[in-house]
């Protein structure tokens, strides 16, 4: 079973630490940033940690006096995991971030940056199908210093088994264009609302890379965001309007120039798109500077090649511009509405994603149209605003939740050692260090994400009144959930949540506050009342208010959004579709101590970290074998086109694995062996497993084909090596099985042979 916590990691330093303590921590920190450099630039490996004796093969980092912050001196008073006592612990590995002075909630809260929608043809070159293969010169630089090669421009893998599928069925109608880039100051900040609806902000500014105006901008190689530039990104989707989205990669082309973490190729997961593995951002499937690489969003409703085929049923549809309906084929109760997009870079998602290489996208439909006013009998009426016919943003708020740390020089910084997971020290919300949002009494919808590296959180209002739960992960619930707080929110986790402030008056003010303790990256400690979170007693300096709401007065016009509190009872969203037969059940273990049974240097996690996968007793120490670390080349398994299964996810003593499989949602049928709770029983993605925790789920296998992933979503996990390889085996046609692996190069991407098939895949 799982390891317990060895007592040396958990420990928070704050800025009242004795000098003493302090100063180790810097110093043990300088040590460590040689060794931290190297393997950010490639230079070692993490297996030659393991070799020169810094590392246990379990991941650990041995406490060597000078190198590790965690070596106390023998009289150091033990951690207090309560709200009080002795602040010692630094999850971080790192001295405490500085505020330079800087008092919370001085400053606004920017809004999203809505990418711009253009016509496909603006695209030059044009897409295509299968991936552009037109050759270009490559950098030296990418190649070992290597003059007169070539490469594509494309970083898609080649050919047929990589083309966009029924393209021509779903021709790109819109083309959003994004160049992920080394951060830079925004001069074209579009956050889709009026200066009012966000917090007083001149969107004419120009917009530096800060966690807040009075802290240093970022050098331009500590933050790699989409458009290298702050604040994130929103994509606006619709049902039935395919999208091309063409992602440039213009990182540095030196390895080395990456502000001591963060890798320069990319892979691009729209979390958690319907549609085919070309389109996934698969961990293998990674391109380089100087290329792009092209999504193809398709837009479908699950299930549209076996129901609604005929597109009869308006609740499976899309908005009109006109403020109608376009139907759509496929199954309305698979509607979804809150996706993130994020990098996927094998083993170096936690540091791309914490570098800021990340985004939302807001689905509409006929149930969602981003329009409170529209009433045809199928809009739910959501709070948004009512100008436009659809994808109003006036009173529907994307939340972006991340623990960062920053140096000395407020530099953004992070541990990459940290294998048991990365804890930062310091709250933002939308890339902004405790920020203030001004609203106006009314009925708020906010689609909070969380996109931390290992870090949970737990919610609630600084009065303890109700919010509405209305959306779990992308998808809206069968029933809302009134809650004074709610469940813990896992890495990758999205919670749709109504906050109806016209209970306050002008000048109010009210907090989102969090109450999730975590003493290390492992799993969350215990959530903490909201007195106790207000008290300011714990030791995990993210615990308590992050986010100020002020209320500025009553809204410009009244409020017309459902209220779906239900008095209450809640009300009704969308019920869950009906599941077929199970056709296989499987059953995965996520545990550490994993194996690796491969050996390719391209596709085997060749680290020393602890985690992996156990597969249907193929492995893994629950039933007898091991786990195995991630392989992208080995296949684990391959649930057949158009079934049904019954996946279960055990997890291990003392760890919380939020695991994410991709590709399409699943049921939780029971946690535990018991139901799900009201706010998980809707439509899932990512399954929290909870400490020794056994969730079993159903998800289906259809319309698309390729190779996806599952994956826990501590990203520390995920590249330490949590993460598998599974494919629809669709018998051969339209794709051959297995599926050669994708081996990516900056001269082109080759396929090799699968490494491994498990027995039981
Ligand atoms: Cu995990």
């Amino acid at each position: 079973m799982g390891r317990k916590s060895n007592g040396n990691d958990g420990f928070w330093l704050t800025e009242k630490s004795d000098r003493a303590r302090l100063r180790d921590a810097e110093n043990a920190r300088r040590n460590r940033a040689e060794i931290t450099k190297a393997l950010s630039h490639g230079k070692i490996s993490r297996r030659d940690l393991v070799k020169w004796g810094l590392f246990t093969t379990g991941g650990l980092m041995l406490p060597i006096g000078g190198l590790s912050p965690f070596v106390r001196p023998v009289h150091a008073a033990s951690f207090s995991s309560g709200g009080s006592g002795s602040c010692e612990p630094m999850p971080t590995g790192l001295p405490p971030s500085p505020t330079f002075g800087v008092q919370a909630f001085t400053a606004p809260m920017p809004r999203f940056d809505v990418l711009p929608r253009s016509a496909p043809s603006i695209l030059n070159p044009g897409p295509t199908v299968e991936s552009n293969q037109t050759q270009q010169s490559v950098d030296p630089a990418l190649v070992g210093g290597q003059t007169g090669l070539t490469g594509p421009i494309e970083g898609r893998p080649p050919g047929p088994n990589w083309a966009h599928q029924r393209y021509a069925e779903f021709q790109p109608q819109v083309a959003i264009e994004v160049v992920t880039k080394p951060g830079t100051t925004n001069t074209v900040y579009n956050p889709g609302v009026t200066s009012d609806l966000n917090s007083g902000i001149n969107q004419n500014s120009p917009f530096p890379p800060a966690f807040n105006p009075n802290f240093p901008v970022q050098n331009a190689n500590r933050v790699w965001t989409f458009n290298g530039t702050f604040p994130p990104k929103l994509m606006q989707s619709r049902y039935g309007e395919p999208v091309l989205f063409r992602h440039h990669n213009a990182l540095p082309t030196d390895i080395t120039d990456n502000g001591g973490f963060g890798r320069y190729t990319l892979t691009t997961h729209e979390h958690n798109g319907h549609h085919g593995a070309e389109n996934d951002g698969f961990t293998g499937a990674y391109f380089w500077p100087n290329e792009f690489y092209d999504y193809h969003y398709p837009w479908t409703l699950a299930g549209f090649t076996t129901i609604n085929t005929d597109a009869i049923d308006p609740r499976a549809g899309s908005p009109t511009d006109a403020g109608g309906i376009l139907n759509v084929p496929g199954d309305w109760h698979e509607t979804m509405s809150t996706h993130w997009f994020h990098d996927h870079m094998f083993t170096f998602t936690d540091q791309n994603v914490y570098k800021c290489n990340a985004g939302m996208n807001n689905i509409y439909s006929s149930l969602d149209r981003g329009n409170e006013s529209l009433k045809d009998g199928f809009n739910l009426l959501l709070p948004s605003g009512t100008e436009k016919s659809w994808g109003n943003l006036d009173y529907d708020v994307n939340l972006m939740l991340a623990d960062k740390a920053w140096d000395s020089n407020g530099q953004l910084t992070m541990d990459i050692l940290a294998f048991e997971g990365f804890l930062g020290d310091q709250m933002t919300v939308n890339f902004a260090w405790k920020p203030f949002f001004n609203v106006y009494a009314r009925r708020y919808r906010f689609r909070i994400l969380n996109a931390s590296v290992s870090r949970f959180f737990a919610l609630a209002l600084s009065d303890s009144s109700n919010m509405v739960q209305i959306a779990n992960d992308g998808n809206l619930l069968p029933l809302t959930v009134n809650l004074p707080q709610t469940d813990q929110l896992g890495i990758a986790e999205r919670y749709d949540i109504v906050i109806d402030f016209s209970r306050y008056t002008a000048g109010q003010t009210v907090d989102l506050v969090n109450l999730q303790q975590m003493s290390n990256g492992q799993l969350p400690g215990p959530v903490l009342s909201v007195s106790e979170a207000l008290g300011g007693g714990s030791c995990d300096p993210c615990v308590g208010p992050f986010l100020r709401f002020n209320i500025i007065g009553p809204p410009p016009a009244a409020d017309q959004s459902l209220d779906v509190s239900g008095g209450g009872k809640g009300v009704t969203l969308i019920p869950n579709p009906t599941l077929p037969t199970v056709v296989r059940q499987r059953t995965f273990t996520f545990d550490d101590f994993a194996q690796i049974t491969t050996n390719d240097p391209v596709t085997t996690y060749t680290g020393s970290g602890p985690w992996g996968i156990g597969t249907n007793n193929d492995g893994g120490s629950f039933g007898g074998g091991s786990a195995l670390k991630a392989d992208f080349g080995r296949l684990s398994s391959q649930p057949g086109f158009g079934t049904c299964e019954e996946w279960t996810l055990q997890g291990g003593f003392n760890w919380d694995h939020p695991i994410h499989i991709h590709f399409e949602e699943g049921q939780i049928i029971s946690r535990n062996g018991n139901p799900p709770s009201p706010a998980e029983s809707g439509r899932k993605d990512v399954y929290r497993l909870r400490p020794d925790g056994k969730v079993v789920l159903r998800m289906q296998f259809r319309d698309w084909n390729g190779m996806f992933m599952m994956h826990c979503h501590n990203t520390m996990h995920e590249d330490n090596a949590m993460l598998l390889r599974w494919d629809v085996n669709s018998g051969g046609s339209p794709s051959v099985n297995p599926l050669p692996t994708p081996i990516s190069k900056p001269t082109g991407v080759t396929f090799e042979a699968p490494d491994e098939i498990l027995p039981n895949a």
